[in-house]
């Protein structure tokens, strides 16, 4: 591939991406509204701002693919995520479709289906039960993605981000983890898949615990190998039991469906 453009660069996701993806392509574009340090050899850097429609003309110009990673990235106020989770996402896409992009990858969330009991196991095909400000601006931007298919030809990736971090810290995190390694073997499928369409994919990895099906996303080749089951002792010595009833495990999203609306 000639250029992918990162955004989010400088964010936990995109900073571990910065360095796995390099070698898939002969220039990678890396964009964040603050520093990213020094470029390295194949890389450029475009400071932008994605609620710059201007900006985000230009950011996608001659770019072949988008790893999406930028974005508000947990609850927030309706305000703050109205700038970077809708504006910006709307950008992101024009952008795309007169730049003429084949693909976004990007990284939607398990917050977008955040609402499903955790006595219910589901697939991409659910209707969304998004729960927070947060989760809903994911369900926005799943729906982009499937009209930009349907009417423009622009293929997207919507990762379901489960839990990415370099261990599971708590208890609902033995089934919504995704491991780093896992996480970037997930991209670079999404990113080599001959024909992906709009795929919403859940980010979750071999763990014995799970609460959401893949079959869905088969053609993306996604083979997790770590699984969240390793870290059950270290995790259940160090948290208490959780109530059956509380949301914070009775929910697919857990805490962010347990809290009260953000804005109370
Ligand atoms: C997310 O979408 C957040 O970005 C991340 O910080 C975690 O809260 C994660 O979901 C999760 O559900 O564990």
């Amino acid at each position: 591939m000639n250029r992918i453009l990162l955004t989010g660069a400088s964010g936990g996701l995109g900073t571990l991406l910065r360095k796995e993806i390099a070698p898939h392509c002969n220039t990678l574009r890396l964009t964040n509204r603050h520093d990213m340090g020094e470029a390295a050899d194949n890389e450029e850097i475009v400071l932008c701002d994605l609620a710059d429609a201007d900006a985000v003309m230009d950011l996608t110009r001659d770019v072949d693919m988008v790893i999406h990673m930028g974005g508000v990235g947990r609850e927030n106020t309706f305000e703050a995520i109205l700038q970077s989770n809708y504006v910006g996402f709307y950008n992101l896409y024009e952008g795309c479709r007169k730049n003429g992009v084949k693909r976004v990858v990007w990284g939607s969330s398990n917050h977008a289906i955040g609402f499903y009991p955790r006595t219910q196991r589901i697939d991409a095909s659910v209707t969304p039960r998004p729960d927070s400000n947060y989760g809903i601006s994911k369900v926005y931007g799943e729906a982009m993605a499937q009209y930009y298919w349907d009417k423009f030809g622009v293929e997207s990736v919507s990762i379901r981000i489960g839990s990415c971090f370099p261990k599971p810290a708590d208890r609902r995190m033995l089934t919504t983890w995704l491991s780093y390694p896992d996480f970037v073997h997930l991209t670079e499928c999404c990113l080599a898949a001959p024909r992906v369409e709009h795929t919403i994919v859940y980010g979750v990895s071999d763990n014995d615990s799970q609460l959401w099906d893949n079959h869905m996303a088969a053609h993306l080749g996604y083979r997790p190998k770590d699984n969240a089951e390793i870290y059950r002792e270290e995790v259940e010595a160090k948290t208490e039991p959780y109530d059956r009833d509380d949301l914070t495990i009775a929910a697919h999203g857990g805490g962010f469906a347990a809290a009260g609306h953000f804005e109370d």
